[in-house]
């Protein structure tokens, strides 16, 4: 069985939870507390020496970075397939894939706001402006991207990596009250891929180890 060491908010595990579940991989779920930053124990930077999460245990192979796990999965579980079968293709959805996962989501990740808190003061308003900033200007790249290549999700008609990653990072933008208005079509394929039981299966609050909803 493989094991998804994992943190039921983290966005870059629920990339690799969606992509599991679209290709009906059974997973077992480790979890790494971030907020008391068990990602950095020395037990787990074993695993993965860079202290992120998610790391993949397929039983002979520890993978880390979730691009580089998707991109296995894809290899080694080609049905159904998330990348397109031709090279132009796929280079539109490796594209989309890293305007979430190179150019938006690190600027925004945990060490990083905890940088900003501690060594230039930032208050959780200003941490909550600088990810709307760049959360902004890549919605508005992977819109106009969306606009070209999709047909009802991020590339083509039928979910991709490219959905994989975007789906996780739109929840991100909820989380900092984004306004979503200016990015229609982000909007429409975030619904469409809600709608599917392996994207709502995967979603954090499903998850074993979230915390109970706040009006439970
Ligand atoms: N590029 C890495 C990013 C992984 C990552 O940033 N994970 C976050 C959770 S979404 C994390 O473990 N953060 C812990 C920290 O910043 O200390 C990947 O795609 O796997």
């Amino acid at each position: 069985m493989l094991r998804l060491h994992s943190y039921w908010r983290s966005s870059a595990v629920y990339r690799v939870r969606i992509a599991l579940n679209l290709k009906g991989l059974d997973y077992e779920q480790v979890t790494h507390d971030l907020r008391t930053d068990q990602q950095s124990a020395p037990s787990y930077k074993a695993i993965n020496p860079q202290g992120l999460v998610p790391a993949l245990d397929d039983g002979d192979h520890i993978l880390t970075q979730s691009v580089a796990i998707l991109e296995w999965l894809e290899e080694t579980h080609p049905n159904p397939p998330l990348l397109p079968k031709n090279a132009i293709d796929r280079a539109s959805v490796r594209a989309l894939v890293f305007a979430v996962t190179s150019d938006i989501h690190p600027l925004n990740n945990l060490r990083i706001l905890k940088y900003l808190k501690s060594e230039f003061g930032a208050d959780q308003t200003a941490l909550d402006a600088w990810a709307v900033r760049w959360i902004s200007s890549g919605f508005d790249a992977i819109e106009e991207l969306i606009g070209r290549h999709g047909k009802g999700f991020a590339f083509g008609d039928m979910p991709t990596l490219a959905d994989c990653c975007l789906i996780p990072q739109v929840l991100n933008a909820q989380r900092v009250n984004l306004d979503l208005t200016p990015w229609p079509l982000i909007r429409a394929v975030n619904q469409a891929c809600l709608d599917l039981p392996a994207f709502a299966r995967a979603h954090p609050q499903h998850q074993p180890d979230a915390d109970p909803p706040v009006d439970a």
